[in-house]
């Protein structure tokens, strides 16, 4: 039976490579995002190495990701993987400085948005039973407190004790969970958060060796290719570059 794995967020980053380590593996593959003409052209691109399906989805939108998954074709009963990718950090400013529409934006996207998906898509999972596994995007900003994280590392602290949470709700399926936590990875991600500014985008990976999307689909891909006995409950990882800052203290 072939595997499939269905990609939230596909259409750039950690998500579209997945798609093309996935697609080289064989595994059938369900793409989602928002950028349809990304869709197309990945689809166009890994079409003749498997079976690719496309939604043009906002995973925020819980109406329309309950028609597209209820609306799946007969041939997507069983799923093996979910990659809960879709996600985005907007701004980094001090919290006072903030708009509370990116706020609900991230909230929406990162907590709700996957929400959704995993509910949605957990009766296909347990209908594959063992060897299936959910693979879901933490983040470093999840574990550590950074200025100008907030909402962004508290919706990623979401995803890990949910992620936790929910290895207790599905003991016995086969079900597997982890939440994937990396640190500093380059991709359009910087250019989301600060807004397309290609100046910051560069200042945030300027000689830093930063992970790279084709790195964390390797490591996904790995995880989710483990003995079906093995779950890994979460995988945190950083360019070596990257370390801790210690505690700051304002003096008066
Ligand atoms: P990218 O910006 O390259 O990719 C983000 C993906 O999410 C895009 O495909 C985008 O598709 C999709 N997406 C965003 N909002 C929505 C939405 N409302 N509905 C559907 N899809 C959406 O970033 P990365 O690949 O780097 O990030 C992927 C995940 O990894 C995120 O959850 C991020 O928080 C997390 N992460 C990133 C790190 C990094 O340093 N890059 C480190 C740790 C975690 P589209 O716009 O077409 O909808
Ligand atoms: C993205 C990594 O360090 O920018 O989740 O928060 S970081």
């Amino acid at each position: 039976m072939t595997s499939t794995v269905f990609i939230t967020g596909a259409t750039s980053g950690f998500g579209e490579a997945c798609a093309r380590r996935f697609a080289r593996a064989g595994w059938s593959l369900v793409l989602t995002g928002r950028r349809a003409a990304r869709l197309q052209a990945l689809k166009d691109e890994l079409s003749a190495q498997t079976d690719v399906l496309t939604l043009e989805l906002d995973v925020r939108d819980r109406k329309a990701m309950e028609a597209a998954i209820a609306g799946l074709p007969a041939r997507y009963e069983k799923i093996r993987g979910l990659i809960n990718n879709a996600g985005l950090a907007l701004g980094a400013d001090p919290a006072p400085k903030c708009d509370l529409d990116d706020w609900d934006t991230m909230v929406d996207t990162n907590v709700k948005g996957l929400m959704y998906s995993t509910r949605l898509l957990l009766p296909r999972l347990i209908a594959h039973g063992r060897g299936a596994s959910i693979v879901n995007l933490g983040s470093v900003a999840g574990n550590w407190p950074y200025p100008g994280s907030h909402v962004y590392g508290a919706t990623k602290a979401f995803v890990g004790q949910f992620s936790l949470s929910l290895r207790n709700d599905l003991v016995g399926t086969g079900v597997r969970v982890t939440n994937i936590e990396p640190g500093l990875c380059e991709s359009e991600f910087s250019l989301v958060r600060f807004g397309g500014d290609q100046a910051k985008y560069d200042a945030t990976y300027a000689g830093a060796e930063a992970i790279q999307p084709e790195d964390i689909a390797e490591t996904i891909f790995w995880i989710m290719n483990q003995p079906a006995h093995i779950n890994i409950n979460s995988l945190e990882l950083m360019p070596v570059s990257q370390t801790w800052a210690g505690f700051a203290v304002n003096r008066s």
